[in-house]
């Protein structure tokens, strides 16, 4: 079983995780978040730094992976569990030559062949993505759609990680489609019920709805059919 195959995957925003951040990713890993990946698009490396040594802390005592987005020197730092580039960010192939197993790195594909590529260059999952529209990140492309994600996700054998505007009303669609995990940061973090409910709820919801989660083996056959729009 990968280590992605945790449902959600909490990221971080330091105008959506205001004003503790700290405090709020503790509560979505307690409310079942298997995995942080901190992201700060405007923090100074030092910035960054102390951020991971604290969410470092804070993930190995509560049994969370901690992945560092964009920065391989601070996942270095802190000896993170993983590393996660973009396209705009050092080759992935780059980064893999840098961060041997079993760290993980996570390579952003937003279509099937860049996933293809982003498998060749040695990346241990892909995110795709955005899934749905979101206002977290002007991407400048127009959502997969659950179709686009489960393509990307049939283009590759690694796990395929979901993102963009996944909330409580849409995981299960994300889960149906065989993506290992969705990764959700104003559905955590800008929810009313806060980190700790909506952590719980949503992994609850992906969980029943993967096809090969834990839950999914538990009730074989009809719920299956059920997801796939077979009969009965
Ligand atoms: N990459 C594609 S969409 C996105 C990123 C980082 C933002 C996801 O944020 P949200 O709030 O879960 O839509
Ligand atoms: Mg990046």
């Amino acid at each position: 079983v990968s280590p992605l195959g945790f449902g959600i995957y909490a990221v971080t925003d330091p105008n959506l995780c205001r004003p503790d951040l700290i405090g709020s990713v503790r509560e979505a890993i307690e409310g079942g978040a298997g995995a942080i990946q901190l992201r700060d698009k405007t923090a100074t490396a030092a910035e960054l730094y102390r951020l991971a040594e604290a969410l470092r802390r804070l993930t190995s005592d509560l049994g969370a992976l901690l992945v560092v987005n964009d920065r391989i020197d601070v996942a270095l730092a802190v000896a993170a569990d993983g590393v996660h580039v973009g396209q705009g960010d050092i080759p992935a192939r780059l980064a893999r030559g840098n961060w041997p197993r079993p760290r993980l790195l996570g390579v952003s594909a937003a279509t099937e062949a860049l996933a293809r590529v982003a498998e060749l260059d040695g990346a241990d999952y892909v995110g795709a993505g955005p899934v749905f529209e979101t206002a977290t990140k002007q991407t400048g492309r127009s959502p997969l759609g659950p179709e686009g994600l489960r393509r990307i996700v049939d283009a590759v054998r690694i796990p395929v990680v979901g993102i963009g505007g996944i909330t409580i009303g849409n995981v299960a669609t994300v889960a149906g489609t065989g993506a290992a995990a969705a990764a959700v940061i104003a559905g955590l973090f800008a929810d009313p019920a806060g980190p700790r409910a909506a952590a719980a709820q949503l992994q609850q919801a992906f969980r029943l709805n993967a096809p090969d989660s834990g839950a999914g083996r538990r009730r074989p056959g009809p719920g299956r059919a059920r997801l796939a729009g077979g009969s009965p």
